[in-house]
């Protein structure tokens, strides 16, 4: 349920555009205050915020140094309210960018859905090789690999990438989430019945509620 009211979010992306770091911290907090829910903070407060900042980018109506530093205070909010670590999870999750995909906002909120869910994560955030993924997953042996894929022109590398994870791991959950997948991820990934789209972090977490506890 949104329990952020069209106003609050107004003020918290004005003063996001106009770098007021410590005014969007205290809208935060006193969100918090009031009772509301972190994943809705995410997604009605910051991921909004991100995806107007991204159109009115294209539309040349924002600059990129605007768009950095609004990309830089949600990170520091992400991590300023950042949930508690779980403790004694017996449930592992590596979470992590593919290759060439620099949009790890979303990817860090998905590592604290797990956390919330009592999972330890191993989140590796932007960019990471294809192989070193592998390599990675077989050295933490984690329940489930949880892949973001942003940017569809990096489809190939998805592809791939799914392919090792499913050749080397046929049992293991992979789950994926990201825009670039938004339309066609049944076609996308017919081919893999161990991959699975799940395209929120509302969702993600009803998943793990459902499937893990
Ligand atoms: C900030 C930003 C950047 C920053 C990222 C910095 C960082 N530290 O993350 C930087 C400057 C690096 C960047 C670069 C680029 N960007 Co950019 N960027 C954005 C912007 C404004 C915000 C991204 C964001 O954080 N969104 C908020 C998060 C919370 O949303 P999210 O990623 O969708 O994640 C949510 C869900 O998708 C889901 N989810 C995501 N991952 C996963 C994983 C799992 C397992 C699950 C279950 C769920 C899940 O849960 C998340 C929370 O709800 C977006 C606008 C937009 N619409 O997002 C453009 C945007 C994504 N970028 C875009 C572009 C074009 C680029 C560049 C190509 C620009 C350029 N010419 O260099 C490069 C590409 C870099 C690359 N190879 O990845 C386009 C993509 C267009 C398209 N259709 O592909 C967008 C949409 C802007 C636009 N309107 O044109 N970008």
């Amino acid at each position: 349920m949104n329990s952020i009211k069209e106003s609050h979010f107004l003020d918290f992306y004005n003063n996001l555009v106009d770098g007021n770091k410590d005014k969007c911290s205290d809208i935060v907090q006193l969100l918090l205050n009031e009772g509301a829910d972190l994943k809705d903070i995410y997604v009605d407060l910051f991921q909004k915020a991100l995806y107007r900042i991204g159109k009115l980018w294209d539309h040349n109506e924002l600059t990129i140094p605007e768009e950095h530093m609004a990309t830089q205070i949600t990170e520091f909010l992400i991590a300023k309210f950042a949930p508690p670590s779980p403790v004694n999870s017996n449930r592992k999750a590596v979470v992590t960018c593919i290759d060439k995909e620099f949009h790890e906002i979303g990817p860090r909120m998905v590592s604290y859905i797990f956390e919330m869910n009592n999972w330890k994560t191993y989140f590796l955030g932007a960019s990471v090789p294809t192989k070193e993924i592998v390599k990675y997953v077989k050295q933490i042996d984690p329940d489930a690999v949880a892949l973001s894929f942003g940017l569809y022109l990096n489809l190939g590398r998805f592809l791939e990438l799914v392919d090792h994870l499913t050749k080397f791991f046929p049992h293991k959950r992979i789950i994926v989430g990201g825009q670039a997948l938004k339309e066609n991820s049944d076609n996308v990934l017919k081919k893999y019945p161990n991959a699975l789209y799940i395209p929120s972090i509302h969702e993600l977490d009803e998943y793990l509620k459902k499937e893990y506890s």
